[in-house]
């Protein structure tokens, strides 16, 4: 199905579209496969931001532009010493900080992998929420062959999702994992034809739109929690607060110290 997909705003590296409360995010670089340079990563943390703030969108996904790769990590031709290099001469890693906005953001991102998640696009992927997968999907790091590697996310939340033994396999030998494959390892979550690929991933939105957004918020913040240390817990309890002000308890400290007296908490009901 076609869909009237609306420019949120123009960048050079990404394309950041609304429709029907769905905000997708378009790594737009097929002539490198869709590798990531500082740049698109600035513009991807910003379209993060931007939906996280914007209560119409519900649901995030991240795809990747064509029908060759959903993102190849990070751009050879820009890697320097000590990062990847921009435009302002500055070598960096900052698709670090999109790993944790993706975490933080108290909505669901489903990965769209329409072809090769290799390296740091393989990263991307494993930190999403969801993953669905075209068939001719491929999948795995390539660190060890090209001097890098992912202690973070990439490793350890991938650990959690598949295994250790597996894990190991996957960084000590970079080789390549159809989307069936990925799939029965536990990192993909529903495979179909690239041609049914957009359907499929917008059936899921539709269906999570349906769910209560505060109860998806707390169950991806739980999950988080287990895995983020102590910036997961503060997540959580940041919302535990949230939830809390919402109670008429909360409200009557604020209350009373207005009105100047004393705050009256026993009238609210006790919950055992
Ligand atoms: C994707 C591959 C397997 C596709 O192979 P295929 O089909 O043979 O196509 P190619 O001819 O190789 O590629 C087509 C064109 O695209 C260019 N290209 C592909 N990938 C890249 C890339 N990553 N950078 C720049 N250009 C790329 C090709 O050059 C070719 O262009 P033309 O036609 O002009 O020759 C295959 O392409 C492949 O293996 N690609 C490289 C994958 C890779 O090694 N990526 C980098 C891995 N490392 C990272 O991502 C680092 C990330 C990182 O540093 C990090 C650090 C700390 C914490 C987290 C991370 C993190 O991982 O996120």
């Amino acid at each position: 199905m076609a869909r009237n997909w609306q420019t949120i705003k123009e960048y050079s590296d990404i394309l950041f579209q609304y429709w029907n409360g769905i905000a997708k995010i378009t790594i737009n670089r097929p002539e490198v496969y869709n590798a990531f340079r500082p740049e698109t990563n600035f513009q991807m943390i910003e379209a993060m931001e931007y939906s996280r703030e914007h209560p119409e969108i519900d649901v995030i996904i991240l795809t990747g532009a064509g029908d060759k790769a959903f993102c190849s990590g990070g751009d050879q031709n820009v890697k320097g010493v000590g990062g990847y290099v921009g435009e302002d001469g500055v070598p960096r890693l900052n698709v670090l900080e999109l790993h944790k906005k993706i975490r933080e953001i108290p909505k669901p991102v489903i990965a769209m992998v329409n072809g090769y998640a290799i390296g740091g696009g393989h990263v991307l992927h494993v930190v999403c929420d969801l993953t669905i997968a075209s068939e001719n999907a491929k999948f795995g790091q390539t660190g060890p062959k090209v001097g890098s590697f992912d202690g973070g996310f990439g490793s350890s939340y991938l650990a959690r999702s598949i295994g250790q033994k597996k894990t190991r396999e996957i960084w000590f030998l970079c080789q390549q994992y159809s989307a069936q494959e990925a799939m029965e390892m536990g990192m993909v979550n529903k495979v179909v034809s690239l041609e049914q690929l957009e359907d499929a991933t917008i059936e899921w939105c539709e269906i999570m739109q349906q769910r209560s957004p505060m109860a998806l918020r707390m169950i991806k913040r739980c999950l988080n929690a287990e895995l983020d240390g102590q910036h997961g817990l503060m997540q959580l309890a940041g919302d535990a607060t949230l939830m809390y002000y919402l109670m008429d308890e909360a409200q009557e400290g604020k209350k009373a110290f207005l009105e100047k007296r004393k705050p009256d908490f026993k009238k609210f009901p006790k919950f055992l």
